[in-house]
């Protein structure tokens, strides 16, 4: 998969999608991702790419020409335009996959208050938000994007732990784990996990992510739960 990202500040982009998963990505040619700066599509003397709002307001405004400039010379027949905004549909792991299936994306990290609103309408085929919190960009927004597609690309995750994501926690959060010792502090590892009773562990597992997941995330349950809400956590204890 391509992806090409534009942003105003290509440096922020140099360590994060350069470590692990995503660095072996790259490195194995499952991703080839590339970070433009947006001034390179500026003419003028000071590389301008905001202004201020007609009508008046706070703040300032990628302005429309350096990013149809920009999109136009990177955007070919398959390439989905997404923008990363606070006003975007939310992020989920489904949103995840349908992006992770496409051949390219041209991500547009928004800076100060926000973009012209032409780029939405002429260019842009997708505005995503990454979840209800005030950041002061879209740059981070757009490495958690491409950090959740790029372990969807087929190879890019150790077979293993591929393979365990999609048939075994399925929606639910994660069971319990432990690794040794058997004992810290006076705290031990449950009976079952060291009985080597495959099936009684998958069984465990499988109660305890359910139970975890009725616990703190009740909206994740697709067959509700025939029991009351959970306390809040201070009330518990
Ligand atoms: C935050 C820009 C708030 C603008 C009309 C006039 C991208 C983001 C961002 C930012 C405002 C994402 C307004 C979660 C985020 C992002 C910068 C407010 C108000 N409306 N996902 N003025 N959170 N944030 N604009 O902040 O660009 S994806």
């Amino acid at each position: 998969m391509k992806i090409d990202v534009l942003t105003l500040f290509p440096a922020m982009f140099a360590g994060p999608l350069d470590e692990s998963i995503i660095h072996r990505a790259r490195q194995n040619g499952l991703l080839d991702l590339q970070v433009h700066n947006l001034r390179d599509y500026t003419h003028d003397r000071h590389r301008t790419v905001d202004d201020r709002p007609f009508g008046g307001g706070p703040g300032m405004l990628l302005k429309p020409e350096p990013l149809f400039e920009a999109v136009e010379h990177l955007a070919r027949e398959k390439t989905r335009v997404v923008l990363l905004t606070p006003a975007g549909r939310t992020l989920n792991q489904a949103l995840a996959r349908e992006l992770a299936a496409r051949e390219h994306l041209l991500l547009i990290c928004a800076s100060y208050e926000g973009v012209d609103e032409r780029v939405r309408a002429a260019l842009v085929d997708d505005e995503i938000s990454i979840g209800d919190y005030v950041l002061t960009n879209g740059n981070l927004p757009a490495m958690v994007l491409i950090d959740a597609v790029t372990r969807l690309l087929p190879g890019a995750l150790g077979d293993e732990a591929s393979a365990h994501d999609e048939s075994f926690s399925q929606g639910l959060l994660e069971y319990p784990q432990y690794t040794r010792p058997a004992e810290f502090r006076g705290m031990k590892v449950p009976d079952v996990l060291l009985s080597g009773h495959h099936a009684e562990i998958e069984k465990w597992r499988r109660e305890q992510a359910r139970l975890r997941t009725a616990e703190r995330r009740r909206d994740l349950l697709k067959e509700p739960l025939d029991a009351p809400e959970p306390a809040p956590s201070n009330e518990r204890h």
